[in-house]
């Protein structure tokens, strides 16, 4: 790690400002090459190898884009890492790269990549949208196009194909045992992953299923992890903030919160960087960091991002400083997600909460509502599926959680000429078509409501069924689509 402020040399390679070692050993292949695992895990395992060494380079595969792989190989796999925060402004150029393709059709060089011997580590960061996970069966999604052409065979599009292939591979030419480890947000991120591995393998035929699967038992492990650092989406101004500071053009900087957590389970079965040097906290109860995590931080941060984009709010700080905004985030955080979870032995929940709203209050940061808010369909059932049934369970109330859903709705699928505004119009969401079909389909909220829980494939056959949180859901986007936002908060507050 090297934080080169003030250099001033405009023309130098990026090279010039650190030593890139060669000589390291690819010893990890990372799936999904976006600014979160430049930001964490990169971090993390360069700083761990500067404190004991180690073969850990990583190579990385990114599904689709080129851009950011080409750019990397261009800047001999160097970048930066601002941490952005009121009162710091730190760079840090974390040389741990050894390897970057991109692409379908590069797919192949991965795969050889994941068979050879020295990589003891397949890590991946490919949002909670890219496990193929259906919400019907809670398991594989055999009905998307793109899985049923993975396991027709052929170069793999998918995460699971990916994964499956390589290890096939892997066990062709060396059988040797490898760890792959989730860093997404998902509930038992390393369970799901290999569940559905499983069921993908399970799937083929039994010439090709029978040894696999006894591989998959006995030689790969997949540790469950907590992975946290807020890291959006890179400007223009960190572009020119990055050039300024380091004095060399770099075109892919990464801009971050200093704030960074990682809590993980120690099951690598061929071995692992010093991670614990670099701060990795090791431990057995990962599932408790993991749901307090994606309840306090993401749950929060998704109302966060509907309640402000459609109060108009362009950044996560808006939202929060919205002072109704902050009167629901404090209502959902300790009425609705603290009371449905344990924390952490050692951590305390009141501290825990005025850390995130410190977090969430970083300006210069800048988070955006549209990148939080992005990916809804994906990310919501993580977040407040669970939640609803305990609350229910206890007899307690769910108005807020309903209300996420009901402005995620408004956002993302409106009906009857509502306009939610340029940030709600800016996120993105994998079942986006769908859920503007269904919108197109309906006259009133409860029709739309209707068919995304029953026909969506989104929220599980489990939540669906239950009329009341539906009609709640229904009622809270009737406020939003006549009144407004704020209306349907302070309904809500009242209902507490
Ligand atoms: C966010 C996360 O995109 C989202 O929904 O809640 O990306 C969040 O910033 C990270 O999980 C923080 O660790």
């Amino acid at each position: 790690m090297s934080s080169k402020a003030g250099l001033s040399r405009a023309n130098a390679p990026f090279s010039a400002l650190v030593h890139h070692e060669n000589a390291l050993e690819t010893g990890i292949v990372h799936l999904g090459l976006g600014n979160f695992h430049r930001a964490h895990l990169a971090i993390y395992t360069a700083k761990a190898v500067a404190a004991s060494g180690g073969p850990w380079g990583i190579f990385t595969y990114s599904f689709r884009s080129k851009t950011l792989s080409d750019a990397l190989i261009h800047q001999d796999y160097l970048y930066s890492v601002i941490d952005f925060a009121p009162n710091t402004e730190a760079v840090s150029i974390p040389a741990i790269h050894t390897g970057a393709v991109a692409g379908l059709d590069h797919v192949d060089q991965v795969i050889t990549q994941i068979a050879h011997a020295s990589t003891k580590i397949i890590s991946i960061t490919v949002t909670e949208a890219g496990y193929s996970i259906s919400q019907k069966t809670n398991g594989l999604d055999r009905e998307s196009a793109d899985i049923q052409a993975d396991l027709a065979g052929g170069a793999p599009k998918t995460l699971v194909g990916v994964l499956v292939r390589g290890l096939q591979a892997r066990l062709k030419s060396n059988a040797l045992p490898i760890t792959i480890m989730s860093c997404d947000n998902l509930t038992s991120n390393g369970d799901r992953t290999r569940k559905q591995l499983s069921e993908f393998i399970d799937a083929l035929p039994k010439s090709e299923s029978v040894q696999l699967i006894e591989y998959l038992n006995n030689s790969v492990t997949f540790p469950n992890s907590m992975v946290d650092r807020i890291v959006p989406g890179t400007e223009e101004r960190h572009l020119l903030l990055a050039e300024e500071r380091l004095g060399v053009h770099d075109a892919i900087p990464v801009p971050a919160e200093p704030f960074s957590m990682w809590a993980l389970e120690d099951k690598f079965i061929a071995g692992r960087p010093d991670w614990e040097s670099a701060g990795v906290i090791f431990t057995e109860h990962v599932e408790q960091f993991e749901i307090m995590k994606l309840r306090l931080l993401n749950g929060a941060h998704s109302l966060l991002a509907y309640f402000g984009a459609l109060h108009g709010c362009e950044t996560i700080p808006d939202s929060r400083f919205t002072p109704i905004i902050e009167e629901a985030l404090r209502s959902v955080l300790y009425t609705e997600y603290l009371p449905t979870l344990q924390m952490p032995q050692g951590l305390n929940a009141d501290e825990y909460i005025a850390q995130l709203f410190s977090r969430w209050s970083n300006t210069v940061l800048g988070d955006k509502t549209y990148r939080v808010g992005s990916d809804g369909s994906t990310k919501l059932p993580q977040r407040i599926t669970e939640p609803v049934f305990y609350l229910r369970e206890q007899g307690n109330g769910t108005q807020f959680l309903a209300l996420t859903v009901a402005a995620w709705l408004a956002c993302i699928a409106p009906i009857n000429g509502f306009e939610p505004g340029s940030q709600a119009r800016a996120m993105k969401d994998p079942a986006q078509s769908r859920l503007q079909e269904f919108a197109a389909q309906s006259q009133t909220p409860a029709e739309l409501v209707e068919l995304v829980f029953h026909r969506g494939n989104i929220f599980s056959p489990e939540l669906g069924a239950i009329p009341e949180f539906l009609r709640e859901i229904s009622n809270y986007l009737g406020v939003i689509l006549t009144q407004g936002i704020e209306s349907a908060i302070h309904s809500a507050l009242q209902s507490k």
